[in-house]
């Protein structure tokens, strides 16, 4: 496969409703999609790095540049074999994971199409659905909250993780043990809280949760496993686990005992299959995180939670629920059993809508090998 060119986008998307974490509530996103064209296949992929750098210190303004000026070079005029091996081709860029995941989960769309197989047949998927949670923002209130739980679960979703903070925690979780005592039920802080906190924390032990995602600091292993071995509820760590190495350091310190897998935040489907990989041999669940992905994005995650070892309903969710309209064709639905089924046609199976694509595009630009 010769990598001819590859066109930059941004486009901006409304969402239908604000989404709000521990670091800040959005509006709409500024999404940045690739599109990589090797020799008459084209295959697509999305750049989740936000408007700011709160989630993660890549943001839509760096990534741009640093995709435009550093990456795309690293790969223009290049003939691969593989998607496998883009992540050498972009290893002297430090950093910058969800810019390279962009163009290596692009280049493992085009090999799906060029070899005329299914995206998930590629790293071997063996889930022909796979079961799928939500992830619900903060609220601006509890009642507001409880609705929405209750819309999803109606919808069939298998899994409920609320977002938590100071000041919308206890109080909003033991609102929704009361409601629901026994559904599948997590929450997420996106770091916002310290080791210090611990009589605090210790109280979420009593809501039974699946577990509780990225309790500590957004780059700690080390006070995560002081912390589990505090509480009765597993940890699960998301914004700590950049590649394989740190899922190692992660699962050999007892620090989470689930891992959260997201392509953008490890760099791309090769390291997301590798710490797959790791967790399974030690017989770790994993799930597949989101990052409230356009169309191109979600059908990546799709194929991706095809792997054996995601056991837990991820936070891939229905394109509905964040878009009006979506950019692929179909959009992504949910049965009522509250599963997603894995496309079973060469590529991702979902078309991508060049023509709604433009209408959204604020930027565009395509480089091309010499
Ligand atoms: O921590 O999982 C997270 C969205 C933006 C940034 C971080 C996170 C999230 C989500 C949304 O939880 C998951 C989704 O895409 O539905
Ligand atoms: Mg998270």
């Amino acid at each position: 496969m010769k990598i001819e060119a590859v066109t930059l986008r941004e486009l901006h998307m409304p969402l239908v409703h604000f989404f709000e974490t521990s670091f800040g509530r959005i509006y709409d996103r500024r999404v940045t999609l690739v599109t990589v064209h090797c020799e008459g296949v084209d295959g697509w992929g999305e750049c989740v790095a936000d408007e700011g750098p709160y989630y993660s210190e890549e943001c839509a303004d760096t990534a741009w540049p640093v995709l435009r000026q550093y990456l795309i070079p690293l790969l223009l005029g290049k003939t691969i074999v593989s998607a496998r091996d883009c992540p050498p081709l972009l290893a002297r860029v430090r950093g910058n994971r969800m810019a390279k995941a962009a163009l290596e989960n692009a280049l493992w769309e085009a090999e799906a199409i060029q070899r005329a197989i299914p995206l998930w047949q590629l790293f071997g998927g063996t889930r022909a659905e796979i079961p799928t949670g939500v992830s619900i923002g903060i609220q601006n209130s509890v009642d507001q909250l409880l609705e929405k739980i209750a819309t999803e679960l109606a919808a069939g979703y298998q899994r409920i993780k609320v977002k938590v903070k100071h000041g919308w925690d206890l109080r909003v979780l033991d609102q929704v043990r009361k409601r629901w005592p026994e559904i599948l039920l997590s929450c997420d802080a996106n770091s916002a809280y310290r080791i210090g906190e611990l009589d605090h924390l210790r109280q979420f032990d009593q809501f039974k949760l699946l577990m509780i995602e990225q309790p500590l600091w957004h780059d700690d292993i080390y006070y995560h496993a002081q912390l589990q071995k505090q509480l009765q509820t597993k940890l699960c760590l998301d914004e700590s686990i950049r590649h394989a190495r740190d899922a190692e350091l992660a699962l050999t310190l007892d620090a989470c005992r689930i891992l959260n897998i997201k392509t953008a935040r490890v760099g791309g489907m090769s390291e997301a299959i590798a710490i797959h990989d790791a967790a399974k041999a030690r017989d770790v669940p994993v799930w597949c995180g989101g990052m409230l992905e356009s169309g191109v994005g979600r059908a990546h995650n799709i194929h991706l939670s095809s792997l054996e070892n995601f056991r837990l309903p991820g936070d891939v969710s229905a394109s509905k629920r964040y878009w009006k309209e979506d950019i692929i064709d179909p959009e992504v639905t949910v049965t009522a059993q509250g599963t997603i089924q894995v496309p079973n046609v060469p590529g991702t199976g979902f078309r991508i809508k060049e023509d709604f694509i433009e209408h959204l595009t604020v930027r565009k630009e395509t480089l091309r090998a010499k």
